[in-house]
């Protein structure tokens, strides 16, 4: 069979349970996945020759490492053309590109030193969401930025935030595409702290300050993103979960962030999109794969999170859900991983827009319990490597592995020189 015919066998089997093959592929080439730069070179960045903080950890040193802007746009071009799909740039604000001997803090950075990103975005059609960089930096004193007591340090860090506003909103004019931009502080105690209520305090006292300065609620969409705790901050963490969602719904125009690598192992995300969706209009995600921590590894096809993307599908959220992947593993080819994270969120949603949702609903709500999982079992094996081999042959990608071929020639021409 040949691979028209065998998608064509496919489309009916899923027709035949009332899923439309064609209209799911058709919609899922619209719809934007943020692609994380920091995947790339181990979320290092270009502004700073410190180490990697915030309670968070990229291990491994498979070499071939970016270490310049020019590297690590060459890598990024080099994944973006094995992968299906629309995609978003998703930069943190350590990727500013200074000029040769130029150098301003964080706390003074300006559109143009984006500018190099934005043209790279512009050029292959991709919107850009935002980071302000809260780590991974001098001024972050005793593992506090935003919640810190030391008045100097949380100024210099709302200043930060405030202009990483203004660089979001040029992000968003530039581009003509709404920029997401996150914020997320890894402040936190190691031990049990005293005052729990105080750096919450000076925490929303301060993203209240950022997001007071002006911008357009339809050009820049702020985030607040929630952790449960990180390495060497395992006691307590400012922005947890309460915290953030609580924030989130009592500012207008701030989406909350959830990222599945931040909650209890047997908490899941894709149980708590549909909570949310119930009261905001709009929320964020990152999307990545804890390994019994915040690991964040490679995004796989895996059941968790073919379930995020069938809650975010199922609800018809699909505009209404902000999604980028946020993952680095440095123990393995970096262009592969972004490649198989990103592909793997594609097939996700590709699953997704490929499940009988209407019908499966209306057995539940029947309470056809027994059918329900009948008909779930059923559509595991439902050949949907037809459908996804159809959908990169359409987006002019290949399908199949061998897609590694160029990634192991690139290797060997490229990053084995490096
Ligand atoms: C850390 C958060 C945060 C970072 C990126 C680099 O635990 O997930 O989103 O991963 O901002
Ligand atoms: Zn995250």
């Amino acid at each position: 069979m040949t691979q028209k015919e065998r998608y064509e066998a496919a489309k009916e089997m899923y027709a035949a349970v009332g899923v439309d093959t064609d209209a799911a592929i058709a919609a899922l080439k619209e719809i934007p996945v943020s692609l994380h730069c920091w995947q790339g070179d181990d979320v290092t960045g270009f502004d700073h020759d410190g180490p990697l903080t915030g309670g968070i950890q990229t291990t491994g040193d498979y070499p071939g490492k970016a270490t310049t802007p020019e590297q690590l746009m060459q890598d990024m071009e080099m994944a973006l053309k094995l992968m299906p799909g629309k995609k978003k740039l998703n930069l943190h604000a350590s990727y500013a590109i200074f000029e040769e001997g130029e150098y301003v803090d964080r706390d003074k950075i300006e559109p143009k030193h984006f500018a190099k990103w934005v043209e790279f975005a512009k050029e292959r059609n991709m919107g850009i969401d935002f980071n302000p960089t809260f780590f991974s930096h001098d001024k972050v004193k005793d593992g506090l930025t935003l919640s810190s007591p030391d008045e100097e340090t949380r100024k210099f860090w709302i200043e930060h935030g405030r202009a990483c506003i203004r660089i979001s909103e040029y992000f968003a004019k530039e581009t003509g595409v709404p920029c997401v931009m996150n914020i997320w502080t890894g402040d936190g105690y190691k031990d049990i702290p005293a005052d729990r209520m105080g750096p919450r305090m000076r925490y929303k006292d301060s993203i209240e300050q950022i997001l007071a300065e002006p911008f357009d609620k339809n050009l820049v969409k702020p985030c607040v993103e929630s952790k449960v705790f990180g390495i060497g901050v395992e006691s307590y963490t400012a922005g947890s979960a309460e915290f953030t969602l609580s924030f989130a719904a009592t500012h207008e125009g701030c989406l909350p962030l959830m990222d599945n690598g931040h909650y209890h192992p047997t908490e899941v995300v894709s149980d708590k999109i549909p909570a949310l969706l119930c009261f905001f209009p709009e929320i964020a995600l990152h999307i990545t794969r804890p390994v019994r921590w915040d690991s964040d590894h490679v995004v796989l096809f895996d059941d968790e999170t073919k379930e995020m993307a069938k809650e975010i599908v199922r609800n018809d959220a699909l505009g209404r859900v902000y999604m980028a992947l946020d993952y680095f593993d440095a123990g393995i080819n970096r262009i592969s991983a972004w490649t198989v994270g990103f592909r793997s969120w594609q097939k996700a949603l590709l699953n997704a827009l490929c499940t009988p949702n209407k019908e499966l609903k209306k057995l539940q709500d029947e309470n056809r319990m027994t059918e329900l999982m009948v008909w779930q079992e059923d559509i595991k094996t439902f050949p949907f490597g037809d459908v996804w081999e159809e959908y990169c042959r359409q987006c002019g990608v290949i399908a199949d592995k061998s897609w590694f071929d160029a990634v192991r020639t690139y290797e060997e021409e490229v990053l084995s020189k490096r």
